[in-house]
Protein backbone atom coordinates (compact mmCIF):
# COMPACT_ATOMS: atom_id res chain seq x y z
CA UNK A 1 0.00 0.00 0.00
CA UNK A 2 1.12 3.62 -0.46
CA UNK A 3 1.77 5.09 3.14
CA UNK A 4 1.27 8.41 4.26
CA UNK A 5 1.00 10.49 7.25
CA UNK A 6 -2.22 12.79 8.55
CA UNK A 7 -2.06 15.11 11.57
CA UNK A 8 -4.93 15.99 13.14
CA UNK A 9 -5.38 19.55 14.97
CA UNK A 10 -8.01 21.92 15.96
CA UNK A 11 -8.74 23.50 18.98
CA UNK A 12 -9.96 21.41 21.97
CA UNK A 13 -13.75 20.25 21.66
CA UNK A 14 -14.22 20.98 17.98
CA UNK A 15 -14.25 17.23 17.74
CA UNK A 16 -11.03 15.85 17.15
CA UNK A 17 -11.27 12.90 18.53
CA UNK A 18 -14.43 11.72 17.65
CA UNK A 19 -13.12 12.32 14.11
CA UNK A 20 -9.80 10.45 15.28
CA UNK A 21 -11.98 7.17 16.71
CA UNK A 22 -13.86 7.59 13.33
CA UNK A 23 -11.23 7.54 10.79
CA UNK A 24 -9.24 4.44 13.14
CA UNK A 25 -11.53 2.60 14.83
CA UNK A 26 -9.61 0.11 17.10
CA UNK A 27 -6.61 0.77 15.30
CA UNK A 28 -5.23 3.32 18.01
CA UNK A 29 -2.46 3.47 20.46
CA UNK A 30 -1.85 5.99 23.17
CA UNK A 31 1.74 7.00 24.48
CA UNK A 32 3.50 10.23 25.25
CA UNK A 33 5.69 12.46 23.72
CA UNK A 34 9.37 12.25 24.80
CA UNK A 35 9.77 15.10 27.98
CA UNK A 36 6.20 16.05 28.07
CA UNK A 37 3.47 15.08 29.92
CA UNK A 38 1.66 15.49 26.12
CA UNK A 39 -0.47 12.65 25.41
CA UNK A 40 0.35 10.79 21.63
CA UNK A 41 -2.46 9.45 20.02
CA UNK A 42 -1.66 7.45 16.71
CA UNK A 43 -3.96 5.03 14.64
CA UNK A 44 -4.05 3.88 11.51
CA UNK A 45 -6.56 3.67 8.44
CA UNK A 46 -7.01 1.51 5.21
CA UNK A 47 -8.74 3.62 2.31
CA UNK A 48 -8.36 2.51 -1.20
CA UNK A 49 -4.59 1.10 -1.34
CA UNK A 50 -3.41 3.81 1.02
CA UNK A 51 -2.03 2.84 4.38
CA UNK A 52 -2.99 6.16 6.44
CA UNK A 53 -1.11 6.94 9.62
CA UNK A 54 -3.63 9.39 11.90
CA UNK A 55 -2.10 11.82 14.14
CA UNK A 56 -4.06 13.39 16.93
CA UNK A 57 -2.30 16.49 18.41
CA UNK A 58 -3.10 18.08 21.31
CA UNK A 59 -6.22 20.48 21.00
CA UNK A 60 -4.86 23.99 20.93
CA UNK A 61 -6.19 28.11 20.50
CA UNK A 62 -3.17 28.79 18.96
CA UNK A 63 0.29 28.14 18.20
CA UNK A 64 2.66 30.66 20.43
CA UNK A 65 4.97 28.60 22.79
CA UNK A 66 2.90 29.90 25.89
CA UNK A 67 1.96 25.94 27.07
CA UNK A 68 3.62 22.23 26.15
CA UNK A 69 0.49 21.57 23.99
CA UNK A 70 1.18 24.27 21.48
CA UNK A 71 4.94 23.85 21.20
CA UNK A 72 3.98 19.90 20.76
CA UNK A 73 1.77 20.63 18.25
CA UNK A 74 3.74 23.23 15.92
CA UNK A 75 6.74 20.86 16.62
CA UNK A 76 4.89 17.47 15.04
CA UNK A 77 4.08 19.64 12.04
CA UNK A 78 7.27 21.43 11.35
CA UNK A 79 9.40 18.29 12.35
CA UNK A 80 7.70 15.03 11.73
CA UNK A 81 6.48 16.82 8.67
CA UNK A 82 2.74 14.91 8.13
CA UNK A 83 2.29 14.33 4.68
CA UNK A 84 -1.12 16.85 5.15
CA UNK A 85 -2.49 18.32 8.25
CA UNK A 86 -6.53 18.02 8.97
CA UNK A 87 -7.29 21.09 10.59
CA UNK A 88 -11.09 20.46 12.36
CA UNK A 89 -12.74 23.71 12.93
CA UNK A 90 -15.88 24.03 15.19
CA UNK A 91 -18.30 25.19 12.57
CA UNK A 92 -20.58 27.14 15.88
CA UNK A 93 -17.42 28.62 16.90
CA UNK A 94 -16.43 29.62 13.46
CA UNK A 95 -14.63 32.82 13.87
CA UNK A 96 -12.42 31.53 16.91
CA UNK A 97 -11.22 28.66 15.51
CA UNK A 98 -9.36 30.40 12.23
CA UNK A 99 -7.15 31.68 14.54
CA UNK A 100 -5.93 28.67 14.78
CA UNK A 101 -6.07 27.81 11.02
CA UNK A 102 -4.54 30.99 9.78
CA UNK A 103 -1.52 29.76 12.32
CA UNK A 104 -1.58 26.56 10.44
CA UNK A 105 -1.63 27.88 7.08
CA UNK A 106 1.78 29.95 8.30
CA UNK A 107 3.34 26.56 8.91
CA UNK A 108 3.28 25.85 4.84
CA UNK A 109 1.89 22.47 5.49
CA UNK A 110 -0.33 21.05 2.93
CA UNK A 111 -4.06 21.29 4.59
CA UNK A 112 -7.94 20.37 4.59
CA UNK A 113 -10.33 22.00 6.80
CA UNK A 114 -12.90 19.95 8.24
CA UNK A 115 -15.92 22.01 9.05
CA UNK A 116 -17.38 19.93 12.46
CA UNK A 117 -20.31 20.42 14.22
CA UNK A 118 -21.81 21.42 10.88
CA UNK A 119 -25.21 20.60 12.13
CA UNK A 120 -25.13 22.61 15.07
CA UNK A 121 -23.75 25.72 13.05
CA UNK A 122 -26.82 24.95 10.95
CA UNK A 123 -29.26 24.94 13.66
CA UNK A 124 -28.34 28.41 14.91
CA UNK A 125 -28.79 29.92 11.45
CA UNK A 126 -25.13 29.79 10.20
CA UNK A 127 -25.39 29.89 6.48
CA UNK A 128 -21.39 28.77 5.51
CA UNK A 129 -20.41 29.62 1.58
CA UNK A 130 -17.89 26.92 1.64
CA UNK A 131 -16.99 27.73 -2.14
CA UNK A 132 -16.06 31.03 -0.92
CA UNK A 133 -14.63 30.67 2.32
CA UNK A 134 -12.12 28.25 0.87
CA UNK A 135 -11.30 30.54 -1.68
CA UNK A 136 -10.12 33.06 1.14
CA UNK A 137 -8.41 31.13 2.93
CA UNK A 138 -7.05 29.26 0.74
CA UNK A 139 -7.66 25.57 1.89
CA UNK A 140 -9.99 22.83 0.85
CA UNK A 141 -13.22 22.25 3.27
CA UNK A 142 -15.15 19.43 3.67
CA UNK A 143 -18.58 19.66 5.70
CA UNK A 144 -18.34 17.05 8.66
CA UNK A 145 -20.98 15.67 11.89
CA UNK A 146 -18.25 13.81 13.58
CA UNK A 147 -20.81 12.05 15.49
CA UNK A 148 -22.82 10.81 12.61
CA UNK A 149 -19.98 10.09 10.46
CA UNK A 150 -20.83 12.60 8.06
CA UNK A 151 -18.35 13.93 5.61
CA UNK A 152 -15.15 11.41 7.14
CA UNK A 153 -14.31 9.50 3.68
CA UNK A 154 -15.04 12.88 1.82
CA UNK A 155 -12.24 13.88 4.14
CA UNK A 156 -10.54 10.94 3.49
CA UNK A 157 -10.73 11.46 -0.05
CA UNK A 158 -9.42 15.75 0.43
CA UNK A 159 -6.64 14.72 2.30
CA UNK A 160 -5.63 12.07 -0.82
CA UNK A 161 -6.13 14.46 -3.70
CA UNK A 162 -3.64 17.09 -1.28
CA UNK A 163 -1.31 14.36 -0.90
CA UNK A 164 -0.80 13.00 -4.26
CA UNK A 165 -0.93 16.91 -5.42
CA UNK A 166 -4.03 16.72 -7.63
CA UNK A 167 -5.97 19.72 -5.96
CA UNK A 168 -4.27 22.71 -7.16
CA UNK A 169 -2.01 23.59 -4.39
CA UNK A 170 -3.63 27.45 -3.19
CA UNK A 171 -0.24 28.93 -2.48
CA UNK A 172 -2.14 32.25 -1.80
CA UNK A 173 -1.70 32.96 2.08
CA UNK A 174 -2.64 35.64 4.30
CA UNK A 175 -0.83 38.61 4.48
CA UNK A 176 -0.55 40.97 6.76
CA UNK A 177 -0.22 44.94 6.95
CA UNK A 178 2.50 46.41 4.55
CA UNK A 179 4.58 47.70 7.26
CA UNK A 180 4.73 44.31 9.04
CA UNK A 181 5.33 42.44 6.11
CA UNK A 182 8.00 44.48 4.95
CA UNK A 183 9.82 43.17 8.50
CA UNK A 184 9.24 39.63 7.73
CA UNK A 185 10.98 40.24 4.37
CA UNK A 186 13.55 41.59 5.82
CA UNK A 187 14.30 39.35 8.70
CA UNK A 188 13.55 36.20 6.25
CA UNK A 189 16.60 37.98 4.45
CA UNK A 190 19.14 36.98 7.63
CA UNK A 191 17.49 32.94 8.23
CA UNK A 192 19.31 30.55 6.12
CA UNK A 193 17.60 29.18 3.62
CA UNK A 194 19.24 25.46 3.67
CA UNK A 195 16.19 22.69 5.40
CA UNK A 196 19.25 20.94 7.02
CA UNK A 197 20.29 24.11 8.93
CA UNK A 198 16.68 25.42 9.96
CA UNK A 199 13.72 23.23 9.33
CA UNK A 200 11.17 25.74 10.12
CA UNK A 201 10.06 28.32 7.33
CA UNK A 202 11.37 31.11 7.06
CA UNK A 203 8.66 33.29 6.50
CA UNK A 204 7.01 31.41 9.37
CA UNK A 205 10.25 32.31 11.84
CA UNK A 206 9.99 35.77 11.11
CA UNK A 207 6.35 36.47 12.15
CA UNK A 208 6.94 34.25 15.11
CA UNK A 209 10.30 36.47 16.00
CA UNK A 210 8.42 39.92 15.54
CA UNK A 211 6.31 37.80 18.41
CA UNK A 212 9.09 37.24 20.30
CA UNK A 213 8.30 33.63 20.72
CA UNK A 214 10.96 32.43 23.02
CA UNK A 215 11.10 28.88 21.94
CA UNK A 216 12.11 30.06 18.21
CA UNK A 217 14.69 32.44 19.99
CA UNK A 218 15.98 29.69 21.96
CA UNK A 219 16.60 27.63 18.87
CA UNK A 220 17.97 30.34 16.79
CA UNK A 221 20.38 30.51 19.87
CA UNK A 222 21.28 27.22 19.87
CA UNK A 223 21.25 26.16 16.28
CA UNK A 224 22.67 29.45 14.26
CA UNK A 225 25.76 31.25 14.23
CA UNK A 226 24.68 34.10 13.20
CA UNK A 227 22.16 34.32 15.92
CA UNK A 228 23.43 37.70 17.02
CA UNK A 229 22.87 39.82 14.08
CA UNK A 230 19.66 38.01 13.17
CA UNK A 231 18.59 39.36 17.34
CA UNK A 232 20.07 42.66 16.50
CA UNK A 233 18.07 42.96 13.10
CA UNK A 234 15.02 41.36 15.13
CA UNK A 235 15.53 44.68 17.43
CA UNK A 236 15.96 47.27 14.45
CA UNK A 237 12.63 45.99 13.12
CA UNK A 238 10.24 45.85 15.96
CA UNK A 239 11.31 48.99 16.54
CA UNK A 240 10.05 50.01 13.42
CA UNK A 241 6.98 48.77 13.60
CA UNK A 242 6.54 50.35 16.85
CA UNK A 243 6.98 53.50 15.67
CA UNK A 244 5.30 53.38 12.35
CA UNK A 245 2.18 51.63 13.91
CA UNK A 246 2.37 53.09 17.74
CA UNK A 247 1.48 49.41 18.78
CA UNK A 248 3.79 46.27 20.30
CA UNK A 249 4.63 44.01 17.07
CA UNK A 250 3.39 41.11 18.32
CA UNK A 251 0.02 42.82 19.44
CA UNK A 252 0.04 44.18 16.04
CA UNK A 253 0.67 40.60 14.53
CA UNK A 254 -2.18 39.13 16.55
CA UNK A 255 -4.67 41.91 15.08
CA UNK A 256 -3.78 41.04 11.89
CA UNK A 257 -4.68 38.16 11.65
CA UNK A 258 -8.47 38.87 13.50
CA UNK A 259 -8.87 41.53 11.59
CA UNK A 260 -8.38 39.32 8.57
CA UNK A 261 -10.82 36.66 10.30
CA UNK A 262 -13.43 38.99 10.66
CA UNK A 263 -13.23 39.92 7.28
CA UNK A 264 -13.18 36.87 5.73
CA UNK A 265 -15.75 35.55 8.46
CA UNK A 266 -18.36 38.57 7.44
CA UNK A 267 -17.87 37.82 3.45
CA UNK A 268 -18.39 33.95 3.74
CA UNK A 269 -21.08 33.54 6.47
CA UNK A 270 -24.46 34.69 7.16
CA UNK A 271 -26.42 34.21 9.94
CA UNK A 272 -29.97 34.20 9.67
CA UNK A 273 -32.19 35.05 12.23
CA UNK A 274 -34.09 31.75 13.88
CA UNK A 275 -37.58 31.60 14.55
CA UNK A 276 -37.59 30.51 17.50
CA UNK A 277 -41.72 29.88 17.80
CA UNK A 278 -41.61 28.07 14.73
CA UNK A 279 -42.03 25.15 16.14
CA UNK A 280 -44.96 25.72 18.50
CA UNK A 281 -47.17 27.42 15.87
CA UNK A 282 -46.74 24.73 13.38
P1 LIG B 1 -12.03 17.07 21.08
O1 LIG B 1 -11.86 17.77 22.39
O2 LIG B 1 -11.70 17.96 19.95
O3 LIG B 1 -11.35 15.77 21.00
O4 LIG B 1 -13.61 16.84 20.92
P2 LIG B 1 -14.47 15.50 21.09
O5 LIG B 1 -14.27 14.58 19.96
O6 LIG B 1 -14.23 14.96 22.45
O7 LIG B 1 -15.92 16.11 20.96
C1 LIG B 1 -16.46 17.04 21.88
C2 LIG B 1 -17.97 16.82 21.98
O8 LIG B 1 -18.59 17.18 20.75
C3 LIG B 1 -18.35 15.38 22.22
O9 LIG B 1 -19.46 15.38 23.07
C4 LIG B 1 -18.73 14.88 20.82
O10 LIG B 1 -19.66 13.81 20.87
C5 LIG B 1 -19.33 16.10 20.20
N1 LIG B 1 -19.21 16.18 18.73
C6 LIG B 1 -18.13 15.91 17.97
N2 LIG B 1 -18.38 16.16 16.66
C7 LIG B 1 -19.66 16.62 16.59
C8 LIG B 1 -20.50 17.07 15.51
O11 LIG B 1 -20.11 17.14 14.34
N3 LIG B 1 -21.76 17.46 15.85
C9 LIG B 1 -22.22 17.44 17.13
N4 LIG B 1 -23.48 17.84 17.34
N5 LIG B 1 -21.45 17.03 18.16
C10 LIG B 1 -20.19 16.62 17.91
K1 LIG C 1 -12.95 16.88 25.01
MG1 LIG D 1 -9.85 14.96 22.22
Amino acid sequence: PKRFTLALAGNPNCGKTTIFNELTGSRQHVGNYPGVTVEKKEGFVSYKGYEIKVVDLPGTYSLTAYSPDEIVARDVIVEEKPDVVVNIVDASNLERNLYLTLQIKELEVPLVMAMNMADVAEASGLEIDYELLSRLLGVKIVRTVGTRGEGITELLEAAIEVVEGRSEREEKSFRFREEIEKEIEYLTRYLPGDEKEWIYPRRWTAIKLLESDKEVIRKIKAKLENSQEILSRLEESRQRIENMLNDDPEMAIIEGRYAFIRGAYREAVREKEIDRFSFTEA
